[in-house]
């Protein structure tokens, strides 16, 4: 180590007091992370800062790109589980999303599911997930009130990806409430955030919580257990081609091993945690963007009449949907939907000139990364050409993480890419939006805009 690094308790940060730690400072009717968004323009200057938590962590936030370049380098640091990640672990387990990276049931998850994730398996989900948009649009085209945005995406993006990951049908558009299952995922993860504020001595007085989050975990394995042990007495040849048959058929290339079922239930889990909030987010934010934003709105709208016409999306075509795209990596710069990266480094290291031990956890704050005046001009300002190929191209490539980094950056990218895609290319295509309001953010695990309704009317064409 640098023998002038800083001492690391000398970061600058806002006041830690007893037992609440800088809670003062964090809370909000948005929630921590956007405390900490907020907190983030005071210290640039040094591009780190650090909080504490009443549960007793003490994070420390890097917000600037030049200090990231460091910390995503991932000879010197790689991921590891801090906060609201060590607590989903608790049902997700060595799953790939909170695996740790030297756990071996990571790397054979990451090369057997790889091909799960290929061009011509997006093919393959393509059909499905047109399949649930439809199912969005017919609600949608009979609403008679402003709809809830986050509930029907919720509903879309864990419908998508429960059948094309293990064919099941939460036939989320039927139900008039979210399916047990998913308040019980729901509450999970929720919980996870709600930790952080609990100061760490009271913590054990919080009892019925614990209970509730110990029989949320345990229904979700047993639909999950069943999930697995019905596709186990299917006969082979009658197999969809998804995650579930990849995980029970293949054996990891480079060790022969096979996954075994505890394993395959947690990758089964983590499919729907990392795969649902974040994509659904990331399609509530865009369309609070697109119905205040007319100009926007009408320059998507005119790509999507182009390219689509009135025929149905395929995988070309919707790649096809440039601007749409851009608008998409646009809203997750400003409203990224996995608001930290935890990393520690492997060795003792230096950020932002302080010493940083072995093994002590570093987050990346996203959304201040994604501000950073010095990589992004005039940063508050919406515009999707930011992602125009010329403009990417000269950015230093830590500037941007919405999907992580390096070996342990989101694998599902492209699935929710086209997910999104399509169902906001069919959504404009048939209706005229107004929102509720300006954009607020709820204080959830993954954040979503709150409370928004869209008051819809069908296009006139
Ligand atoms: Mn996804 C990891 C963001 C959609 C499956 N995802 C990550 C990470 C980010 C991320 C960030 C890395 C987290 C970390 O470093 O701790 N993911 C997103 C976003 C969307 C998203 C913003 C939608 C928008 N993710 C999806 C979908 C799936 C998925 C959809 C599944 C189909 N993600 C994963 C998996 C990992 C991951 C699996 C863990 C990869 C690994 O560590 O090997």
């Amino acid at each position: 180590m640098r023998t002038d690094a800083l001492d690391l308790s000398t970061m600058p940060g806002p006041p830690v007091l007893p037992l609440v730690g800088s809670a003062p400072w964090l809370a909000g009717r948005e929630g921590v992370i956007q405390a900490l968004l907020g907190l983030a323009p005071k210290y640039r200057q040094t591009g780190v800062f650090r909080v504490a938590t009443p549960s007793g962590d003490a994070p420390i936030l890097v917000i600037n790109v030049a200090q990231a370049e460091a910390v995503f380098d991932e000879r010197r640091f790689q991921k590891t589980l801090d906060g609201p990640l060590l607590t989903i672990r608790e049902f997700t387990g060595d799953g790939l999303f909170t695996a740790y990276s030297n756990e071996p049931s990571w790397g054979v998850a990451h090369r057997v599911l790889s091909p799960g994730f290929s061009s011509e398996q997006m093919e393959r989900y393509l059909p499905a997930m047109h399949v649930v948009s439809e199912q969005l649009l017919a609600s949608w085209r009979k609403a008679t009130a402003p709809v809830d945005v986050v509930s029907d995406m919720t509903k879309l993006t864990l419908d998508t990806i429960s059948v094309c990951g293990f064919g099941y049908e939460f036939k989320s558009f039927e139900l008039p409430a979210l399916h047990p299952f998913l308040q019980a995922l729901g509450r999970a993860l929720q919980e996870s955030t709600d930790r952080l504020s609990r100061p760490a001595l009271l913590a054990p007085l919080f009892r019925g919580t614990l209970r509730r989050f110990e029989d949320d975990r345990r229904q979700m394995f047993e639909l999950v257990d069943g999930v697995i042990a019905r596709r186990k007495q299917t006969p082979r040849t009658e197999w969809p081609k998804d995650f579930l048959s990849l995980m029970l058929s293949e054996a990891d290339p480079k060790t022969g091993q096979l996954m075994s079922d505890e394993n395959i239930r947690y990758q089964v889990l983590t499919f729907l945690v990392a795969g649902h909030e974040t994509t659904a987010g990331l399609l509530s934010f865009t369309l609070h963007q697109l119905a205040t934003n007319a100009a926007l709105l009408s320059r998507v709208r005119t790509e999507v009449d182009e390219v689509l016409g009135d025929g149905a999306p395929t995988r070309a075509t919707l790649l096809k949907l440039s601007l749409t795209m851009r608008t998409l990596s646009e809203s997750l710069r400003l409203w990224p939907t996995v608001p930290v990266l935890t990393v520690a480094p492997v060795e003792d290291d230096v950020v932002a000139g302080f010493a940083v031990p072995a093994g002590r956890p570093v987050g990346v704050l996203v959304g201040a990364l994604h501000r950073d005046p010095a990589v992004w001009p005039n940063a508050e300002v919406f515009d999707p050409d930011r992602f125009l190929p010329e403009a990417s191209r000269a950015r230093s490539t830590a500037a941007y993480k919405p999907f992580g980094n390096g070996s342990r950056s989101c694998t599902g990218r492209m699935f929710a890419l086209l997910e999104a895609t399509m169902a906001l290319a069919l959504v404009v295509r048939e209706f005229d939006f107004t929102a509720n309001g300006p954009l607020a953010i709820a204080p959830t695990t993954s954040p979503k805009p709150a409370g928004l309704r869209l008051t819809l009317r069908r296009r006139a064409r």
